[in-house]
C-alpha cells in the first residue's frame, strides 16, 4: 500500500486528495516538520514524503504528483497525454512549487529571510503578501476562460488548493480580487472526497 506523510493543511494536502480521488487503500501518517519520524525517511524533514510497499520513496510534491497520476491513469488526472498536454501539466506543476509556494515562505518563516527583528520581519511579511498577491493574478487570469488549472480536473488542481487556503488565511484581502481562483477554491471545497481529506487531515 502506497504510504503518504503529511502535515495538516501543508502541501502534503494535494497528494492526500489525489490518493482519495484515486480511490486505491493507502496509508495517510501525519508527521511534524523535522520531526525524527519524517527525518528517518526523508533527510530534508519536509512533506510530502510517499514510500511504497518496498520502501521506494518519493519527495517533491510535483514528481509525487505527477507518479500518482502515471501510476493509475483510470482515474484520468494527468491532464491529457498529448505533447502539449504534458507541457501544460509541467508548466503549472512548476508554476506552484517554483513561483507560488516560495512566494509563502517569507509569510511563514521571515527568519530565514532577514538577521534583523520584529520589525525587519514584519517587512518581509509583507513583501511575501506582494510576491503571492503577484503569482495569485496569474493563476486567477488563466482561470478566467476554464474551471480547471488544465481545462479538466488534474492532479495540479489538488496542488493549487493547499496555497490557496493558505492565501485566505495568511494574505490581506484573502481571495477578494481573484474571483477565478475562488471560485477554484469553491468548486474543490465543495467536492466529498476533499472535505474527507480536510476532516481526516484535521482529526489526525
Ligand atoms: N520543494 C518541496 C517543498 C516541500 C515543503 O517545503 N514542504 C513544507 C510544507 S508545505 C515543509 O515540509 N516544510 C518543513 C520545512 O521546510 O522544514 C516540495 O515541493 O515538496
Amino acid at each position: 500500500m502506497t504510504t503518504l506523510y503529511f502535515a495538516p493543511g501543508a502541501c502534503s494536502l494535494a497528494p492526500h486528495i489525489v490518493l482519495e480521488w484515486i480511490g486505491a487503500p493507502y496509508s495517510a501518517v501525519k508527521v511534524g516538520y523535522g520531526s525524527p519520524e519524517l527525518l528517518a525517511v526523508n533527510p530534508a524533514g519536509a512533506v510530502p514524503t510517499l514510500i511504497e510497499d518496498d520502501g521506494w520513496l518519493l519527495t517533491q510534491a510535483g514528481a509525487v504528483l505527477d507518479y500518482l497520476a502515471g501510476k493509475h491513469p483510470e482515474a484520468d488526472l494527468a491532464g491529457g497525454d498529448s505533447l502539449r498536454e504534458v507541457a501544460e501539466s509541467h508548466r503549472w506543476s512548476s508554476f506552484f512549487t517554483g513561483d507560488l509556494h516560495p512566494a509563502f515562505f517569507p509569510i511563514f518563516m521571515p527568519y530565514r529571510y532577514t538577521t534583523g527583528g520584529e520589525a525587519e520581519r514584519a517587512q518581509v511579511v509583507e513583501a511575501g503578501h506582494a510576491l503571492v498577491r503577484k503569482q495569485l493574478t496569474i493563476l486567477n487570469n488563466h482561470l478566467a476562460d476554464k474551471e480547471w488549472v488544465l481545462g479538466r480536473r488534474s492532479v495540479i488542481d489538488a496542488y493549487a488548493f493547499p496555497m490557496i487556503r493558505w492565501a485566505i488565511a495568511r494574505v490581506p484581502g484573502g481571495l477578494t480580487d481573484f474571483p477565478h481562483v475562488q471560485a477554484l477554491h469553491d468548486r474543490l471545497a465543495a467536492d466529498p472526497a476533499v472535505q474527507k481529506v480536510l476532516a481526516d487531515e484535521a482529526a489526525a
